[in-house]
């Protein structure tokens, strides 16, 4: 990397290029606490070559502006590397679909290893000592790191493409949209569609049964969230397919499993007749 800027700027400032464009590739260093209002002296640095401009400063009502383009890291996936992740998943889950669906729509390869949830194969000193200390798939090996979280996984493999928007508010939107999935959706839609389509209801425990109604009320309103939402947009988030849609779609579409009947969401049907739409879509399994 070569330095291309130093000098001083109020906290909260952000750098871009003098043609317009964001400092593609570089970051601001933040030498003392990120918190202070004081002005403090920034360090942009970038990699030679690329046009640097006139640094200008951007401000942002919070103040927190201040890295915005990470170095890449050496387990990347990329052409040179080549590694080439592997998905430990058991094809009936819908957060390991997520994750093979993101990287067939993005052309990238991925290996598997299978597991069967259903027999704890996910719960032998095995797995738990070299994959996954906390038991669950699915987890993206990237050479030797290991990723647990099915949408951390889809960011890691979508990050710098279009399936993450590159406008800051859509990015946020993005998040907010995997985030709504993990607390309001996944724990009610997958776990109904777990229980009644894989485990039965007559074997489920007590306390699982006692939970039949209040997730069927929850995952109810998760999905009348995003119907209302789809009214008048095709998409979760700005004018095309993000990870927001990937991973929603995951479960949404096998939601009547679940005993979710989606005839009752008009928007979310037409939305998931178009995600299946998409160039390089795959089913789930
Ligand atoms: N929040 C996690 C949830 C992971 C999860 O609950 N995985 C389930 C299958 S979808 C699992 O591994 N269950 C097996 C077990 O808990 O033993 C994610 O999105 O990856």
């Amino acid at each position: 990397m070569e330095q291309v800027f130093s000098g001083p700027a109020d906290a909260g400032a952000e750098w871009k290029g003098g043609e317009g464009e964001k400092l593609a590739a570089r970051h601001c260093l933040w030498p003392s606490d990120p918190g202070s209002t004081l002005s403090q002296p920034y360090q942009v640095s970038g990699v030679s070559g690329l046009g640097t401009g006139k640094p200008e400063t951007l401000v942002f009502p919070s103040g927190l502006a201040r890295l915005f383009s990470l170095p890449k890291a050496n387990r990347d996936v990329d052409a040179a590397s080549g590694i080439v992740p592997i998905l430990h998943e058991d094809p009936r889950s819908g957060n390991c679909y997520k994750i093979k669906l993101t990287a067939a729509l993005l052309g990238l390869p991925l290996q598997t290893r299978q597991y069967d949830i259903l027999r704890g194969e996910t719960r032998t000193p095995e797995f738990l000592g070299s994959v996954n200390s906390h038991g669950r798939i699915p987890v993206l090996q990237v050479g030797d790191w290991f990723l647990p979280e099915s949408n951390a996984a889809c960011w890691y493999l979508a990050a710098g493409s279009l399936l993450v928007p590159e406008d800051r508010f859509e990015q946020a939107e993005t998040l907010r949209w995997m985030f709504f999935e993990q607390y309001s959706h996944e724990p009610n839609i997958a776990t109904l569609r777990f229980w009644l389509q894989f485990v039965g209801e007559g074997n489920l425990s007590p306390q699982q049964a006692s939970q039949i109604l209040p997730k069927r009320i929850a995952g109810s309103d998760a999905l009348a969230r995003m119907d209302e939402h789809l009214d008048g947009r095709e998409w979760f988030v700005g004018n095309r397919l993000t990870l927001a849609d990937i991973v929603l779609y995951a479960y949404t579409h096998v939601a009547e499993a679940g005993s979710f009947p989606l005839r009752d969401y008009r928007h979310v049907c037409a939305w998931l007749d178009r995600v299946a739409g998409v160039p390089k879509f795959v089913t789930m399994g």
